[in-house]
């Protein structure tokens, strides 16, 4: 027994969210945050990436977040998603992101933006150069080339393989021991931007090894399950925080390549991060919030425009079966899409982007209802996500000065389709 997919009206009844962006908690669709401060208050400005992706930039938006210092934000696109905008380059002309403008001075380079921001508000718990810190963000680094080392580098031999899985489990055992240092779950006694360095690519590790690999960070290491758990109660971070199959799917461009191990373990990973089910991947381990069906609701319905018109399935067929997807997501009652829409559905399900679009609980399940309902019409899989670049995200698609009424001779969603 289906029912009849809810109307648009209908369904936006049900969008209960009212969300305070600019003093509310930490989110990525902000363009100004004052912490209850006013405008004239802001003396930083943080250029950073569209996607809500790059590593470098989750560390100074996290400490902004953190620290309470109303900023603006100024989104930029990353080479790998589009093209970068002039204004940037005129700007920074390597492209590279993050910058900050404080007091009218543009600063690039994370580590400098940091140092600069603690000059200028004082620092997270301590320096970026105190001598508790300095060791701890050495072997950040250390950790980092060691998961390049196993991860972005193809290997000639199962022998090879093994010897850089060792290497790299070999520097996780010298964190896990800095991490028992403490009596908290935190790198130093308290809370303190030696987390926030550890951030980005601790979450890209968990990430991409569980797929690629079927290593699993998070579950495998007392000390990183601590402090996974320690950063999950805060709101800063929860705000940040990324998926595994956002991460995995938008990794390889940016790394140039991430070679899995064929490992049975990595197979079933793989299955479970593409296919689904979401809930109970490690990663994520704080309970689900009750509002996490209404807030995908709410921000599909914000979009639904340009979501519609970029899939790859016709407008009037895939407007059903979005409504259907969305009918599902809210009242668990099975609702049967169109024939034929079952690609376009497990296309949107592939572009949900945590957090850029929502955050974690949300995207787990718009993807479970968008799978659920694509699973009414066919069980195959569509077309697989690039792995050279994600221009299939390209943001202009979903830019605010885009002209709603302007014709696009080939929408992107077909683009990517021909290719
Ligand atoms: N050392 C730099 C590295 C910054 C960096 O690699 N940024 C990347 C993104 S994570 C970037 O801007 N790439 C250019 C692009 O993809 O558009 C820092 O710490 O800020």
């Amino acid at each position: 027994m289906t029912t009849a997919a809810l109307t648009w009206p209908e369904l936006e009844a049900l969008d209960t969210i009212r969300t305070d962006r600019v003093n509310g908690p930490t989110n990525a669709q902000a363009r100004l945050r004052l912490f209850g401060k006013t405008e004239a208050d802001v003396r930083v400005t943080l250029f950073r990436d569209n996607h809500a992706w790059c590593p470098y930039c989750q560390k100074v938006w996290l400490w902004l977040e953190e620290k309470q210092i109303p900023y603006r934000i100024e989104k930029v696109t990353m080479f790998c998603y589009g093209t970068k905008e002039k204004w940037y380059k005129q700007r920074v002309p390597s492209g590279m992101l993050p910058a900050v403008e404080l007091d009218g001075q543009l600063i690039t380079e994370s580590d400098d933006i940091l140092i600069a921001l603690e000059q200028a508000f004082g620092p997270l718990t301590v320096s970026m150069l105190a001598p508790t810190a300095i060791p701890l963000r050495q072997l950040e680094r250390l950790l980092f080339r060691a998961w390049c080392s196993w991860l972005c580098q193809p290997v000639r031999s199962a022998r090879q393989e093994q010897f850089n899985r060792e290497q790299f489990v070999e520097v996780v055992a010298k964190v896990e021991a800095a991490l028992a240092a403490t009596p908290g779950p935190y790198f130093l006694e308290e809370f303190s931007v030696v987390d926030l360095v550890f951030t980005p690519y601790v979450e890209r590790m968990n990430a991409s090894l569980f797929y690629y690999k079927g290593y699993s960070m998070r579950e495998e290491n007392p000390g990183f399950a601590a402090w996974f758990d320690g950063m999950e109660t805060r709101p800063t971070y929860r705000g940040t925080q990324s998926d595994f199959h956002t991460h995995v799917h938008d990794l390889p461009p940016q790394m140039g390549g991430c070679w899995e191990n064929g490992e049975p373990q990595a197979r079933a990973n793989q299955q479970r991060v593409d296919q689904g089910p979401w809930l109970g991947l490690p990663d994520v381990g704080y309970p689900e919030p009750e509002t996490s069906r209404v807030e995908a609701l709410h921000r599909v319905l914000k979009h639904r425009n340009n979501i519609i018109r970029v899939n790859p399935t016709e407008d009037a067929v895939f407007d059903q079966a979005l409504r259907c997807a969305l009918t599902h997501l809210i009242t668990g009652e099975t609702c049967s899409p169109p024939q034929g829409s079952d690609n376009g559905l497990r296309y949107l399900r592939d572009r949900v982007n945590v957090p850029r679009d929502m955050s974690i609980y949300a995207g787990k399940r718009l993807r479970a209802a968008l799978e659920a309902t694509a699973a009414l019409v066919d069980d195959a899989q569509g077309p697989a996500i690039p792995t050279r670049n994600r221009y299939d995200q390209n943001p202009v698609e979903f830019s605010p000065e885009r002209e709603p009424e302007t014709e696009n001779p080939l929408p992107f969603g077909l683009n990517w389709l021909k290719r």
